[in-house]
């Protein structure tokens, strides 16, 4: 464990956008979340950022100051920065420099905890350290690239010391696509054996923090399939790295998928998306997406705009969404209540969780019917089928058979229609 915590300066750079300070705040949270102690914050407003140092020339001289001033281990930059400029603010701030890429990746290697996430975090960070690599012939590779990848054997055949180290990472990069295509390949299959079976599948999306897992708890703690399958909940940034899948049952047989997912957060990192592609695909093959918001969060408007605008760059659209305002209790408003499919509601509260599953099942099992079978005594099986399957509303007893009335996929009616009584 850490003895001491290290301490950073944030600074950003404000292109006359809308979500800076947003942003800026964002990233102190993002800091906190790595354990770092935020020590002083600035910012520049510019047309465009400086070529070479990305800020000023005054404020680079701010920042070195700042940054002696205060004993700052670090700095962080609000922005994804090219490999020159990180390397010239280095040199002249004589300091480290991260930017908010850079952060987000390591948050997401401490948070990995599956095989899978860890996986495909590595793979974010090698692809975002390839272009990093330093010209010096002198530099030698990160030891943390690691992976069993090459090695240097190469060594004195008159390729450069970069050449190498591009390579080495090269090679751990295909090594790790081709064991996440191996993984994914049997969650495909597993995904299959689900579509199979025509069950609607549920997806919480949304902002770090806004609750989709506390959500998914308070389901599967009523309605599970295995109440004991509960997944982490935290008050942190991205407690969730792994998509889980849970099985729910309501009192009237029918089932749905629900899956809970990575939390988004604004510019996230490209290489993050689209290392995390597979794993949000459980989103992607939804039939049903419920927005979680952060109620209480003054920037929920945002935070909206962000997670839609990351759902459509992992290829997710035209799923239908209700979006849920969660956390209401912290603001005291009036909850449950509900507009059209969208709800105002708090987790932890039963009746909040009554209403959200109503809305949910309204949106889930549009193509149910009510039928009514006359079964013949020797299909006990299908009886017992309906029994187990479809919401059975009667059965009664007759000299043919067995008479059941119940509500059940257009698809299991057409499986039994032979034993349909035409009114
Ligand atoms: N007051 C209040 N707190 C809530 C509510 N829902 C969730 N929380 C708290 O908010 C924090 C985050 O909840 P999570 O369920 O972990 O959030 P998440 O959306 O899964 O976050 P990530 O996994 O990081 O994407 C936890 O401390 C929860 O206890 C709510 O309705 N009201
Ligand atoms: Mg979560």
């Amino acid at each position: 464990m850490d003895t001491e915590q290290q301490t950073a300066v944030i600074i950003g750079l404000n292109l006359d956008n809308e979500q800076f300070e947003y942003s800026m705040t964002e990233l102190a949270a993002l800091a906190e979340a790595n354990n770092l102690e935020v020590v002083a914050r600035l910012v520049q407003k510019l047309d465009h950022p400086d070529k070479a140092t990305y800020f000023g020339k005054g404020k680079v001289e701010e920042l070195k100051m700042t940054v002696l001033d205060k004993d700052a281990d670090m700095v962080i930059v609000n922005d994804e920065l090219s490999p020159s400029q990180i390397r010239n603010l280095e040199k002249q701030t004589e300091t480290k420099i991260i930017d908010r890429t850079g952060l987000i990746l390591e948050i997401f290697a401490n948070r990995a905890r599956t095989h899978e996430a860890k996986l495909q975090v590595q793979l974010a960070k090698l692809q975002y350290q390839l272009p990093r690599l330093h010209t010096s012939a002198s530099q030698r590779l990160d030891q943390q690239t690691g992976s069993g990848g090459g090695g240097f054997t190469n060594r004195g055949s008159g390729e450069s010391q970069l050449e190498l180290n591009r390579r080495v990472i090269e090679k751990d990069i295909s090594h790790i696509k081709q064991e996440l295509k191996d993984i994914q390949k049997s969650d495909l299959t597993q995904r299959k054996q689900r579509d199979g079976k025509n069950i609607p599948t549920v997806a919480l999306v949304g902002y770090t923090n806004a609750g989709k897992s506390t959500i998914m708890n308070q389901l599967v703690n009523r309605y599970g399939e295995n109440q004991e399958k509960q997944v982490m909940v935290k008050n942190m940034l991205f407690a969730t790295l792994d998509t889980s899948v849970r099985k729910l049952i309501f009192d009237d047989n029918k089932t749905m998928l629900l899956s809970d997912t990575v939390g988004f957060v604004s510019k996230l990192p490209h290489q993050l998306v689209k290392a995390f592609r597979s794993t949000l695909a459980e989103a992607a093959n939804a039939d049903l997406l419920v927005q979680v918001v952060d109620e209480a969060d003054e920037n929920k408007e945002l935070m909206m705009k962000t997670t839609e605008q990351t759902l459509k760059e992992i290829g997710v659209e035209n799923i239908p969404m209700i979006t849920v305002f969660n956390k209401a209790d912290i603001l005291d408003e009036p909850r449950p209540q509900r507009a059209g499919d969208n709800l105002i509601m708090a987790a932890l509260e039963e009746d909040s969780i009554d209403e959200l599953v109503q809305i949910i099942r309204e949106n889930s099992y549009k193509d149910y019917v009510t039928e009514e079978f006359l079964i013949p005594f020797d299909k006990g099986d299908i009886v017992n089928y309906l029994n187990t399957k479809a919401n059975v509303l009667s059965t009664e007893y007759v000299a043919e058979g067995t008479k059941v009335k119940a509500e059940l996929t257009a698809v299991d009616s057409e499986r039994f229609k032979q034993y349909l009584i035409n009114n």
